[in-house]
């Protein structure tokens, strides 16, 4: 879409291609900030960021700047909860163990005590930060028989009826959920979130979730609660310094381990693309964009 009206430019090094460029196409490994913002000049009208968080642009920088600000919301929301739903099976039923004992040739046959894992059905399940995902993660567990807890900055009773969550604060939803999973953006505000304070006030033997960003969990906070048995298990799709992964979290066999695959379906891939194009034409030939973070 983009190659059919203007020159794109792919790769390379970033500050010397932004020169001049009237667009740039980010994701979240690439940081936007005043530096490279400065070596794209004045000519830079739009930043696509191709992903549905956008921590790793400057928006401030940007607005001073003039320069329109945009991400991919809604079409990756059913992936990303789906994968949160998944990391939870996962984590419950111990799929990374099971499948390891397979692959290693380990099996030695069925046994009634193998690999017991804990039912999803009767617990409570405790979804941090009730947007979009989080929302559509209430949707899917529905057949699951889980009561579900949220937290949000503001109330929204319709929706809270509707999906059927009580909304709580983040002292009693860590506390009373045997499942938490984190569906809040990353900021200065929500930076290690999840601490060795928050993780104490865990239900003892929960399990965490993470499909958002991985700077929301202090890791080695992360790593002292899973040793020590606070926490029973984890569910990763993100880590604080992508692509590295604390080899102590390789190293547990509780925590099944996913490589930033939340929005990673062809349909969704497609859909975000699709997005970012039409938000690039959109600014370059003069309409509003399409899903403005700021413009
Ligand atoms: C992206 C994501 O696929 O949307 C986000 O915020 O983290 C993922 O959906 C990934 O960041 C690559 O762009």
């Amino acid at each position: 879409m983009l190659a059919e009206r203007f020159d794109v430019e792919e790769g390379g090094d970033l500050r010397r291609q932004a020169a001049g460029a009237a667009a740039l196409v980010a994701d979240p490994t690439v940081p936007v900030d005043g530096e490279l913002l400065d070596a794209a000049g004045d000519t830079l009208r739009v930043v696509a960021n191709f992903a549905v968080g956008y921590d790793n642009i400057d928006v401030e920088a940007c607005r001073a700047r003039g320069v329109v600000v945009t991400n991919t919301p809604d079409v990756l929301t059913n992936a990303n909860a789906a994968l949160a739903v998944a990391l939870m099976l996962a984590a419950a039923r111990r799929l990374g163990e099971a499948e390891r004992l397979v692959r290693a040739g380990r099996w030695t046959g069925w046994e009634p005590g193998q690999l017991l894992g804990r039912e999803l059905s009767g617990t409570v399940v405790g979804i941090l930060g009730l947007g979009r995902i989080g929302r559509r993660v209430a949707e899917l567990l529905r057949g699951f028989d889980v009561s579900l807890l949220g937290t949000s900055r503001s109330p929204h009773p319709d929706v809270e009826q509707r999906l059927a969550v009580d909304r709580v604060s983040f002292d009693e939803l860590v506390g009373r959920s045997d499942f938490v999973t984190l569906h809040v953006p990353l900021s200065e505000e929500t930076r290690h979130l999840i601490d060795d304070d928050a993780l104490a006030r865990f239900k003892p033997g929960a399990i965490l979730v993470n499909t958002a960003r991985g700077g929301l969990i202090d890791s080695a906070a992360l790593v002292s609660a899973l040793r020590a048995g606070r926490l029973a298990g984890a569910g990763l799709d993100v880590y604080e310094n992508e692509p590295k992964v604390p080899q102590e979290l390789a190293e547990l066999e509780n925590v099944v381990l996913a490589p930033h695959i939340g929005s990673a379906t062809a349909t969704t891939r497609d859909a975000m693309a699709s997005l970012v194009a039409e938000n690039v034409i959109a600014v370059l030939e003069g309409h509003d964009p399409v899903t403005p973070v700021w413009r």
